[in-house]
């Protein structure tokens, strides 16, 4: 009898030992899913758009094309302060207007004279682009290039074959001689009554995709990264990288549905929010550049909304980025560390509704939500009725803002959420909810105290998957809440804290 207990109780030993020694395959991706490309793009948050050119000379936004290029003198042209105004403020790449719409190449293009080869800068010696890539280079930034369709100085725009081969043979010249490019930028823009032609897209983008594999390619839709659909820097809040390229007419935006994407789209196509720090998007010498906190509002609306914010901040007649621009950057910046600097999540103890594998398989723990890192996420168990993350917290805490990610290399799942706090009278109230999530959402809310915390996951296109939690307190936006909760809510056991405004110092000089 002993003996049979015995080798009963090796062979479980041993199935469960060797049945625990065998990893849980990771849950299913769902479709669409990002490229590689795509992906450095979207980890990448923010790009500095740079708008330089003859009309930097004349203060106007859209040249006509027929200005003397002689008018084109940077004395002071500095890329390196470019980069490094970038770099400094955290941004990921720099974008420049290769040629804008009046025709004018920052590079010695062999098909055109309308170039900085006809200007004094440097005698007609100098290329930008070249530049600029060194820069970027050596600062370890990506380089991204804008080249205009709509060329207002070009002969042969109007004559469909003639231009797109010329627009073919400046892009193989800007993708085959300044190393790597990261984003391709064109866009669908077009005065009134301009010549009528046809743009060969598909051609133009196979091309940048054959020369360029690592870049992404940005126009009103796509195929890599489409326009928000406004110059405002603002995405919907509920925003999809899901979405259909073939709905989408370059040059006549569905704004709607660029702003929010598509559900049931079968791209990925994530959006690109572009709004400039000031009025204009080239350099004038009367216009200011907004302030920290508006730029800080701008972040939420965009990178906080799944998307990439693409701000421009255009180089002066001089050739450098403005002091009072550097300075609204500097302080943006500032905000952005105080904010983030510290997770109030991670003083606190995580568990889930349900783990994928149990707890014998730690790489799916609700504490993988704390590491920066896409490739660490929490899973729930299949086939739940109930996604939750719940936060023991050490002591009861203020905050007001929340962050959540989602793995997207496994797709975009999240339809709805809410996060909860727990009253002193132990009833759940919900503090802020949403709808998509994606990369990463961003959500602030009243001023709130409290011990524990719920994350609900309410709907998903399949089993949801968090990549990062995080929960803050940003002591300078001035909110209400993105759900226009009411100012005057109260919670019960946990506290109400109204915000008191931001600190002024914290203001750019508008
Ligand atoms: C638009 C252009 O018309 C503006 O001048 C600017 O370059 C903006 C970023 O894109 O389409």
């Amino acid at each position: 009898m002993m003996m049979k207990k015995f080798y009963l109780m090796i062979i479980f030993l041993s199935f469960s030992f060797s049945s625990s020694a065998l990893k849980r395959p990771p849950p299913l991706p769902i479709l669409p899913l990002p490229s590689a490309s795509q992906l450095s793009w979207q980890f990448g948050n923010m790009a500095l758009f740079l708008h330089f050119g003859t009309n930097t000379f004349t203060d106007t936004e859209w040249g006509t094309g027929h200005v003397d290029p002689s008018i084109f003198n940077p004395t002071n042209l500095d890329p390196h302060q470019w980069v490094q105004v970038a770099k400094d403020a955290g941004f990921s790449r720099v974008i420049l207007t290769a040629k804008h719409h009046d025709g004018f190449c920052l590079w010695p293009s062999d098909y055109t004279d309308y170039s900085v080869k006809s200007s004094p800068w440097k005698n007609g010696t100098g290329d930008i682009v070249a530049e600029l890539a060194a820069a970027a280079r050596e600062a370890g930034l990506g380089l991204g290039l804008y080249l205009s369709p709509w060329d207002r100085h070009e002969a042969c725009y109007g004559k469909t074959l003639e231009y797109n081969e010329y627009y073919i043979a400046q892009m193989t010249e800007l993708l085959t001689r300044y190393g790597d490019i990261k984003e391709v930028w064109l866009d669908g823009a077009k005065g009134e009554g301009e010549k009528d032609m046809e743009y060969f897209f598909e051609s133009w983008f196979s091309l940048i995709h054959q020369l360029q594999p690592g870049a992404v390619i940005f126009s009103d839709g796509g195929p890599d990264t489409r326009w928000v659909g406004d110059e405002a820097g603002i995405a919907a809040s509920t925003c999809w990288s899901l979405f259909n390229s073939s709905s989408a007419l370059i040059g006549n935006t569905d704004y709607e549905y660029s702003s929010g994407g598509d559900p049931y789209g079968h791209n990925w196509v994530p959006a690109e929010c572009d709004v400039s720090i000031r009025p204009g998007w080239f350099w004038h010498a009367t216009e200011l550049p907004k302030s920290a906190i508006t730029l800080l509002d701008l972040y939420y609306k965009s990178v906080g909304r799944n998307c990439l914010l693409l701000l421009n901040v255009p180089p002066n007649s001089s050739g450098l980025i403005s002091d009072e621009d550097v300075q609204a950057l500097q302080e943006f910046t500032k905000l952005r560390q105080a904010i983030f600097s510290s997770n109030i999540a991670k003083n606190g103890v995580l568990t889930a509704s349900s783990t994928r594998g149990g707890t014998t398989d730690t790489r799916y723990a609700p504490s993988s939500v704390l590491e920066e890192n896409i490739h660490s996420y929490w899973a729930p168990e299949e086939n739940q009725n109930e996604w939750m993350i719940y936060l023991n917290l050490a002591e009861s805490t203020l905050f007001n803002m929340l962050q959540v990610q989602e793995p997207i290399h496994m797709g975009q799942r999240i339809i709805k959420f809410h996060l909860d706090i727990l009253t002193g009278e132990g009833d759940w109230k919900t503090v802020t909810s949403g709808t998509t999530v994606g990369y990463q959402r961003l959500l602030r809310f009243l001023t709130v105290k409290s011990k524990v915390l719920r994350f609900v996951i309410d709907k998903s296109r399949a089993d949801p998957l968090i990549s990062y939690l995080g929960i803050y307190l940003d002591t300078f936006s001035i909110t209400t809440t993105e759900s226009n909760r009411s100012s005057h809510s109260y919670f019960s056991g946990s506290e109400v804290i109204q915000l008191k405004g931001y600190n002024q110092s914290h203001r750019a000089s508008i």
